[in-house]
């Protein structure tokens, strides 16, 4: 899965038109490297991001997700936690939902359980402005898996068949280093759902913590989690430097007979 950010707050200084131009040379080369998934996103999780509209959301990634599904003939994941988004987005042709809240905000079961596509539930503790001040677990591992059964139970309850969820730790998201690598280490546990597991550990500051540095310049250090977590379970790995991963993978997949 690669990421797809249409966020002009966070990465382009120019106007919504160079950013959806961008984002879209930006997914085409996603797609000429081998993704089989592109992740859209119109909001950024980026502590002290500035919130933004659904309105605006919406204007982000429906030209996006409408250019792309017209160009290639590949599955078009939309971020967001916001039900008008997921509506307009599926809409569009998006194909999945992939929600950082696993649908806790009000109205998103309902729109997901209209919509009937598959969902992404993630797991964060807080919220992004300040879920990485002072996050606190007893057993990280067990808290997580003890959330995302109970987010499976109100997805099936809300009439979303469990055959359409995947789920995900999420990694980084109200997590210091320790609990990240206790989450990796124990990630054969999450395949007990029965479901796919998705990891998304890209470029996250575990690694400049691992590496201990500051410079961002993780890529090795970010196929190397990417390799980890499929010979613990992953099916789906969401990253930024898809050549690169996908290069590693199909080796690892190769070896391992996985493929
Ligand atoms: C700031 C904080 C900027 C976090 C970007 C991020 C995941 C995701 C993201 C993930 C799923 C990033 C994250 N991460 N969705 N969206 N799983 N399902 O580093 O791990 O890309 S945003």
């Amino acid at each position: 899965m690669g990421v797809l950010n249409v966020t002009p707050d966070s990465f382009f200084d120019g106007g919504r038109y160079l950013a959806i131009d961008a984002a879209i040379q930006r997914a085409e080369k996603m797609v000429e490297e081998g993704a089989d998934i592109i992740d859209i996103g119109g909001e950024s999780t980026r502590p002290g991001a500035r919130k933004v509209s659904a309105k605006e959301e919406i204007a982000r990634v429906v030209p996006v997700i409408e250019c792309l599904r017209k160009k290639f003939d590949l599955p078009v994941s939309i971020d967001t936690s916001k039900p008008e988004v997921m509506r307009s987005a599926v809409a569009a042709g998006a194909t999945m939902i992939n929600d950082v809240h696993a649908l806790q905000l009000p109205g998103a079961l309902k729109a997901a359980a209209e919509l009937q596509v598959p969902v992404c539930l993630m797991h964060m503790q807080g919220e992004p402005d300040s879920m990485q001040l002072d996050p606190q677990y007893t057993d990280v591992v067990q808290e997580v898996l003890v959330f995302l059964a109970s987010r499976i139970n109100a997805c099936e309850a809300a009439g979303i068949p469990r055959e359409l969820l995947i789920v995900d730790p999420g990694f980084g998201f109200g997590k210091k280093l320790d609990h990240n690598l206790d989450l990796l280490r124990s990630l054969d546990q999450f395949r007990e759902f029965g479901l796919p597991v998705l990891v998304g550990c890209s470029r996250k500051s575990m690694l400049g913590q691992i590496l201990d540095r500051a410079d961002g310049k993780v890529l090795m250090g970010s196929v190397v989690l990417a390799m980890i977590a499929r010979q613990r379970g992953a099916s789906i790995i969401r990253v930024h430097d898809v050549a690169e991963t996908i290069e590693a993978l199909t080796v690892l997949d190769t070896v391992e007979k996985y493929v």
